[in-house]
């Protein structure tokens, strides 16, 4: 790896204070979770449902095809053996050592807070998290993965995962703090995220400083606004950058 980026990257985080990150599905590629848009997602949906991922995670499918909704996710979007990689562990310990201020994540698999993050607004909700749509009884993950075709609450209901579908809105206090941790940042760190998916990917034009670096093994529409653009895989970047002690 050519060292003079993680040179750079070394000297804007050791002048940061309030470091805020914004990542995608990219960052837990490392941990044996697939994207969408690297990987073969998208043809291994169409392949075999018909559809691409995101007709399937549409909120009309899941009102629709229930069952086939439920089919997908459960084998596709749910990983629970999967452990945080470095990615996770290094912005941890930014967190711990007082310099990174918000994770603002578009995922749901919940390995950020399993690496110790604290502050994580999870713009796209979490596979750990599901409600009865009839008696709002929470469930946890296991219930889901356990059960046959489209999960049932003991009342009845179909309990939905709290996890933004396509063509629903995203939590506004959850927008909401992610906007103000980005305008209050001194350093934007945006990483693993082919930013195509909105709002999300416009989170960046709320960032208002000199220090947007960019991690992501493609390039990235934003790629000619950052002050650092790295092409290497995140896990390896952040933790040469900022090693454990
Ligand atoms: P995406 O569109 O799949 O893009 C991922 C990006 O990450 C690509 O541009 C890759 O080049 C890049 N990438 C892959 N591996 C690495 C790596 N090791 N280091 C650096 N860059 C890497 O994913 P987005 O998050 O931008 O798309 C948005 C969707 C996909 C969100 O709604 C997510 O919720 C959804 N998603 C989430 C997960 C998850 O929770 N882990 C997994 C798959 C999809």
């Amino acid at each position: 790896m050519n060292m003079d980026p993680i040179k750079q990257l070394q000297t804007f985080l050791a002048d940061a204070r309030r470091i805020a990150f914004l990542g995608g599905a990219g960052l837990s590629t490392e941990s044996g979770i697939p994207d969408f848009r690297s990987s073969d997602g998208i043809f291994k949906a169409i392949r075999e449902y018909g559809y691409p991922p995101e007709t399937l995670l549409s909120h009309s499918f899941f009102t629709a095809e229930t069952e086939t909704f439920f089919d997908y996710y459960k084998k596709y979007l749910l990983y629970p053996d999967a452990q945080p990689n470095a990615a996770h562990r290094a912005l941890a310990r930014l967190e711990q050592a007082g310099k990174l201020s918000a994770v603002i994540t578009q995922n749901i698999d919940g390995l950020h807070q399993a690496a110790g993050s604290r502050r994580v607004f999870e713009l796209h909700g979490s596979v750990h998290r599901n409600y009865c749509m009839k008696c709002g009884k929470f469930h946890d993950l296991d219930f889901v993965r356990e059960s046959q075709g489209i999960p049932r609450c003991t009342c009845g209901g179909i309990v939905k995962p709290d996890v933004v579908l396509y063509e629903e809105g995203l939590d506004e206090t959850t927008l909401t703090s992610s906007i103000r941790s980005i305008r209050q940042a001194d350093m934007l760190i945006v990483g693993g995220t082919s930013l195509q998916v909105y709002p999300a990917a416009g989170l960046v034009d709320y960032y208002e400083g000199n220090r947007l670096v960019l991690i992501n093994l493609d390039r990235t529409r934003q790629d000619g606004a950052a002050a650092l653009a790295i092409h290497e895989k995140i896990g390896e970047v952040l933790s040469l950058a900022w090693p454990e002690d």
